[in-house]
């Protein structure tokens, strides 16, 4: 325990604001950007101690995702590019939570729980989004894992999955990829000109797609990514950060919750677009229709579109694969039914928040898995991608042959690790092209219910106990009983509260046969919650 000194020495220059208390939440931790700073050198030391625990790489992102400009996060990637676990949030933090002078025996707290060899050595890869503030709170981070003499890898500006994708790579010995982000660029890159090379009607109509990058990093990104495209797709940009202020008016978020195009862009009818968020892990489509109207296709639609895509593949390779989707309580009936009776496809609900999704999505073959909100990916099991990949290296049938390709090129544009607005986006692309599908036959695929959202502010919201992931109340009691009564009174109807995991208020979800009935439903339940 000799580099003690030199940590809490360090530690006095990232002073924490006493008495400020935060917690690793669902996202990490989350808050106004100025009162991050210890916070950001402590994960610094905490990821240091998780790479010696896992003698692995551990990623550390610094973002707040949709959150405004002013705010500003940070997310500890854990070795295959997942979230980091949930044993170890408590460690985030207790240890973010220390004063000066507990702070020594927080550490050592860990250090002992956890058995950690302190000669081990240790790796940590630091990504940051585009924020004003994230540049020095980056060097934070760097600060704690130095103090810990411990080596980093700064990678700069990279979105969120790209973080992930990196760290995955660094930990599999290349399996997945190469750990930068040009390796990236090619793997998915390659895996879209793949893919878009074998649609029937590519000719000289290249594909158009407007895309809104929230004033971030994806934006960034893409930019760089385009030229990987070999011009099979063409990229309109709006919000690239040259002007407008990060997810302001604009972005997956905004579009999602006021149902509406980002502010400022002229959307012909017909003319398909989506909108990233500002760590570009969310992506959500949408398009006006003749009339005017807007039609949003959120992250249900994109998992409906991607495992029926998926499912006939599979019916034309013949191989016995457990394919199931995964959702939360948010996503839409018609969805989940159409999932269900149409498609035939096992649907499973999950907490919010990616991890209880992904955690899910991993006990099948194919897990896809998407949250309303536009976060979502694919993941399949190291048997089932063996198994492709063998019959397409020997199956003699050129028709399934052809069918397992398509399958692999898929699972390589994949961001498996994590949801990616950018992957998303290209497999998107992909499957329409090979469908032959506009934005408006993907839409055609199923109708949404019309549905509300709403938020209430209580004195406590930890009053409010959820089960059957999030779908059912337990307490306070009488609570649910009251909200059947009135979910009884409408048709095709449902509806639930829970208390948000990321902002003081309960959240109320109706949804009924006519917008009309969806919220007056939302309202008389948000009644109830007082
Ligand atoms: C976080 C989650 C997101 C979830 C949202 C719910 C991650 C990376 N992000 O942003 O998936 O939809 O929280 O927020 O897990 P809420 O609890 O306030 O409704
Ligand atoms: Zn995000």
């Amino acid at each position: 325990l000799m580099k003690m000194e030199a940590v809490l020495n360090c530690s006095s220059q990232h002073e924490k604001p006493c008495g400020l208390i935060l917690q690793y939440g669902t996202a990490g931790f989350r808050t106004k950007a100025e009162h991050l700073d210890h916070v950001m050198y402590r994960m610094g030391l905490l990821a240091v101690l998780r790479s010696k625990k896992t003698k692995s790489v551990i990623g550390v992102m610094v973002t707040a995702s949709h959150n405004p400009e002013e705010d500003n996060g940070v997310k500890l990637v854990d070795p295959m590019g997942e979230m980091l676990v949930q044993e170890w949030e408590v460690y985030a933090t207790d240890l973010a939570n220390a004063e000066q002078n507990e702070l020594q025996a927080v550490l050592t707290d860990i250090i002992q729980k956890e058995c950690i060899s302190l000669q081990q050595e240790a790796s940590v890869a630091i990504g940051r989004d585009t924020r004003p503030s994230s540049e020095n709170l980056a060097h934070a981070v760097i600060d704690g894992v130095t103090a810990l003499n411990s080596k980093y890898h700064d990678y700069g500006l990279v979105t969120t999955p790209q973080l992930h994708y990196i760290v995955c790579c660094c930990n599999t010995e290349g399996r997945y990829g190469t750990p930068t982000v040009e390796g990236y660029y090619n793997k998915l890159s390659s895996a879209f000109n793949n893919l878009v090379k074998q649609a029937h009607d590519q000719g000289d109509k290249k594909k158009c797609l407007s895309v809104d990058g929230a004033n971030g990093i994806g934006a960034l990104k893409l930019k760089e990514m385009e030229e990987y495209l070999q011009s099979a797709i063409s990229v309109q940009l709006y919000n690239d950060g040259s002007r407008g202020k990060l997810n302001h008016l604009c972005g997956a978020d905004y579009v999602k919750v006021q149902q509406k195009p980002p502010q400022g862009v002229e959307i012909k009818p017909g003319e398909p677009f989506c909108s990233f968020d500002g760590d570009a892990d969310r992506i959500v489509y949408y398009y006006n229709d003749s009339v005017g109207l807007f039609h949003l296709l959120d992250g249900d639609k994109i998992a409906t579109l991607i495992s029926t895509f998926i499912k006939e593949l599979l019916l034309k390779i013949d191989l016995t694969l457990k394919m199931a989707v995964v959702q939360t309580a948010y996503a839409n009936g018609s969805s989940t039914r159409y999932l269900e009776e149409v498609m035939k496809v096992p649907v499973y609900c999950a907490k919010t928040g990616v991890k209880h999704l992904h955690h899910k999505a991993q006990e099948f073959d194919i897990g896809v898995y998407f949250e309303a909100n536009g976060h979502g990916t694919v993941l399949i099991s190291k048997t089932a991608e063996e198994q492709i990949r063998h019959l397409a290296n020997m199956e003699q049938n050129d028709e399934k042959k052809k069918a397992a390709n398509m399958l692999l090129s898929l699972i390589d544009l994949i961001n498996q690790t994590v949801g990616d607005a950018i992957s998303d986006m290209l497999v998107i692309e992909a499957i329409l092209s090979l469908k032959g599908f506009t934005v408006q036959t993907w839409d055609a695929i199923y109708t949404d219910l019309p549905n509300r959202q709403l938020k209430v502010k209580v004195a406590d919201r930890k009053v409010i106990e959820t089960t059957d992931a999030e779908r059912r109340t337990v307490k306070p009691p009488g609570l649910q009983e009251k909200i059947d009564d009135l979910v009884k009174n409408y048709n095709m109807s449902r509806s639930f509260v829970r208390p948000s995991g990321t902002e003081d208020v309960v959240r109320v979800y109706a949804e009924a046969d006519t917008q009309e009935n969806a919220d007056r439903l939302a309202h008389e339940v948000s009644l109830a919650v007082f």
